[in-house]
């Protein structure tokens, strides 16, 4: 049913850390800031949080350590392997949203990105479901 559907979708699918960076909003191209970012997949959006060492005072405590930085609706968007004009680094994943915002994630342990693909996968197929 849509609400075992939806009810699946609300479940935590999976967090760890991946470098990222935003590369377009809006099908405007933005200039690249690669940072590793603590990524978390819940209810079908993909939420990056700040690297704590980039925080202005480059000081980290307890209430800025997992602060989000980009909340990426999945529904309608696309993920595959980056192509190598994209960037020099190995593993690369390009998402691009259905309202034209595009990021790259990356991790040099190929296992690692390979998870985030097929569970961002799966989920952008869930959601065309419902
Ligand atoms: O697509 P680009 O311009 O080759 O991306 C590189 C730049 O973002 C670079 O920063 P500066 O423009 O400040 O030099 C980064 O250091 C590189 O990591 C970016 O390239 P890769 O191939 O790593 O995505």
């Amino acid at each position: 049913s849509s609400d075992s559907q939806h009810q699946h979708a609300q479940i935590l699918e999976k967090a760890g850390i991946v470098n990222k960076t935003k590369i377009a909003e809006n099908g405007k191209r933005l200039r690249k800031n690669w940072a590793p970012s603590w990524t978390v997949l819940h209810g079908g959006i993909l939420t990056f949080h700040k690297d704590p060492k980039s925080t202005p005072t480059g000081t980290t405590n307890k209430t800025n350590q997992i602060v989000p930085e980009y909340t990426v609706e999945l529904r309608g968007a696309t993920i595959n392997w980056a192509s190598k004009d994209k960037s020099s680094k190995k593993h690369v994943l390009e998402l691009k949203t259905r309202h034209g915002s595009e990021y790259l994630m990356q991790y040099d342990t190929e296992s690692i990105i390979s998870d985030w693909l097929r569970v961002i996968t799966d989920s952008i197929r869930q959601l065309d479901m419902d």
